[in-house]
């Protein structure tokens, strides 16, 4: 058995959960926060038999799956004041971690 703890943004946390626990998957949700942005992230661990681990994986990455999204960045000028501007920033993704469970009891 496998504990997969993956982090992902609160944007696509519910997806996520949705999706997994859609396909039988048993989750827990954490609220955490990232240690380098300091802002709001959610760690969603599964318990998994090992035949199942390669699917679990495959709708995490489908549901969190790194994107471009078009936001307004804002410019100002010394005189004419400021001007609102589309970018293209990164969303998205999930950092995973599996580990071996050594053992697995409901009491
Ligand atoms: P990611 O690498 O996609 O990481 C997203 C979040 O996943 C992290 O949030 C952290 O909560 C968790 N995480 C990632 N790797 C981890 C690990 N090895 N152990 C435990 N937790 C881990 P943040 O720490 O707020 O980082 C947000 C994003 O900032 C990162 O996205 C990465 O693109 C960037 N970043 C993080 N640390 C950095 C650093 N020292 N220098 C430059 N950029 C950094």
């Amino acid at each position: 058995m496998k504990l997969i703890l993956s982090i992902v943004s609160n944007d696509d946390a519910n997806g996520v959960a949705n999706t997994l626990t859609k396909n039988g998957f048993q989750i827990t949700k954490i609220a955490t926060t990232g240690g380098f942005l300091k802002a709001g992230n959610t760690s969603i661990i599964v318990g998994v038999e090992d035949e199942k681990l390669q699917e679990a994986i495959d709708l995490i990455g489908k549901e969190a799956k790194k994107r471009k999204e078009v936001t307004s960045a804002t410019a100002t000028y010394d005189v004419s004041g400021f001007a609102s501007f589309p970018v293209e920033v990164s969303v998205g993704g999930a950092t995973i971690f599996v580990l071996d469970v050594e053992q697995f009891i409901k009491i």
